[in-house]
């Protein structure tokens, strides 16, 4: 007999292992705030606060409100040669809460689609500007930029690179990635060692003439890889190296935007301005997909030549815009903003800190990494089972402790909602711990 009903089975699911989890289907009914909630009226506490997505909890009432609201106003809207009063508005909220310069934002429907776009729009700025030989991508080793083509080709996550080997994007060279637990095991923070890693740029520079490069891609905290953030001074100098070779510099803010790093962006918070930001889940607050691109100045006004009615930019999505995913990124805006949820966010550090380092002396823990609240704990792996101990963790927390903990293989990743109370990031770490202490 089947263990599974057919529902299950017709559904091939992403970056899921399907077989193992259709032996028992882990599957939420609602949610509400920092609950998740099952059909056999479980209520599972979401130490991951959707995917990096919900920050502000779920089912907010006022991002709910503002969706069936909009919804049943104007449900889609062209969105070529035409726009809903929706996307303009959303469009210059975002802008007032970018860095200074960044006036313009070109919307797309996730953090897949901000990656191409952002590559697309260098390429193409290079070429406006008479400089089309600048063809070359730079990503970084252990770097997340999402599954299309381009993002996957400047990633540097091998598993989500090997199955399609042969059609990556020719032309690009990765930056070494910034992990070494010899150095900066259990750091606390940015790492003290690691600035002089972003010299491989000059390297590149130097190999391809620096004349040659389009742009470096990179996250400012590394996210999916284990939660890398950056050495003291890194993405400084990764921006003046960009600067000395005219390479735009673009920083994968998919994660790091909206709080999770106690500001509105990271660029803010580690004061390192790049030349274009992509965004996605907490736009939203991952209420209805949608993404963006955010450039700066100079670069949008290298499209705006030529004949007035002629297209910039040959580049955009059915749904870019879309009227009700803009709707709920005004209400998350309005929401962070009316919360103070940036601020939050920042005064929830220092614990979220220390009850992640107090996994450090857990015989199964090999290195605890944080910065913001995002939170990395490593777990040795199973001999011969890479990957396995971690599910299990996040299989026991959930079946054994009411508790949706997220792992990459054996990295145990946190994303605490960014309006947590601490008691219950303190819980979080002990259920955890209780978990570990029962493995093998
Ligand atoms: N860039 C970054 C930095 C991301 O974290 C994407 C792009 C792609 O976004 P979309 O919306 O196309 O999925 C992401 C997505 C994890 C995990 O376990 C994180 C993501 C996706 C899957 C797993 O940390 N982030």
């Amino acid at each position: 007999m089947k263990s599974h009903t057919a529902a299950v089975d017709a559904y091939w699911m992403p970056f899921t292992a399907n077989r193992d989890y259709k032996k028992q289907p882990r599957v939420f009914v609602s949610a509400e705030g920092h609950y998740y909630h099952t059909a056999d009226g479980r209520r599972l506490y979401d130490a991951f606060s959707g995917l990096w997505t919900s920050g502000l909890g779920h089912c907010h009432p006022k991002i709910v409100e503002a969706v069936q609201k909009q919804v049943a106003t104007l449900d889609y809207s062209l969105g070529f040669q035409a726009g809903s009063d929706r996307v303009f508005e959303l469009a210059e909220k975002l802008t007032a809460l970018g860095p200074a310069g960044f006036n313009h934002v070109f919307f797309t429907n996730s953090g897949s689609e901000s990656a191409d776009t952002s590559l697309k729009i260098a390429l193409a700025y290079h070429r406006a500007r008479g400089e089309g030989h600048r063809t070359r991508l730079i990503g970084r080793e252990k770097g997340y930029h999402g599954v299309n083509f381009g993002g996957m080709s400047v990633g540097g996550m091998p598993a989500n690179r090997k199955a399609f080997g042969a059609c990556l994007l020719p032309g690009v060279d990765h930056l070494p990635h910034t992990w070494s637990p010899e150095h900066n095991a259990f750091r606390r923070g940015q790492p003290a060692w690691g600035a002089h890693l972003a010299d491989e740029l000059e390297r590149l520079a130097a190999l391809h003439d620096g004349g040659n490069i389009a742009a470096v891609i990179v996250e400012p905290v590394a996210g999916s890889a284990g939660i890398l953030p950056p050495p003291l001074g890194y993405l400084q100098r990764l921006r003046e190296l960009c600067d000395r070779h005219g390479i735009l510099l673009i920083f994968d803010e998919v994660i790091t935007a909206f709080g999770r790093v106690g500001d509105a962006f990271a660029a803010q918070r580690f004061d390192v301005t790049p030349d274009l930001i992509n965004l996605a889940k907490g736009l939203t607050n991952g209420v209805i997909p949608m993404g963006a691109v955010m450039v700066r100045d100079a670069i949008y006004e290298a499209f705006m030549q030529g004949p007035d009615q002629a297209i910039e930019l040959f580049h955009g999505y059915t749904y870019s815009g879309h009227p009700v995913a803009a709707a709920a990124g005004i209400a998350a805006l309005d929401a962070y903003a009316e919360e103070g949820t940036f601020e939050q966010a920042r005064a929830l550090e220092p614990h979220f800190e220390d009850a992640l380092h107090s996994l450090a002396d857990h015989p199964l823990v090999t290195d605890v990494r944080n910065f913001g609240l995002m939170g990395g704990v490593d777990l040795a792996p199973r001999p011969g089972a890479a990957g396995a101990r971690g599910l299990e963790v996040h299989k026991r927390c959930f079946w054994e402790e009411d508790l949706v903990v997220r792992n990459g293989m054996d990295i145990l990743q946190f994303s605490p909602f960014l309006n947590s109370r601490p008691e219950d990031i303190t819980m979080t770490v002990e259920k955890v711990r209780k978990v570990l202490d029962d493995l093998e």
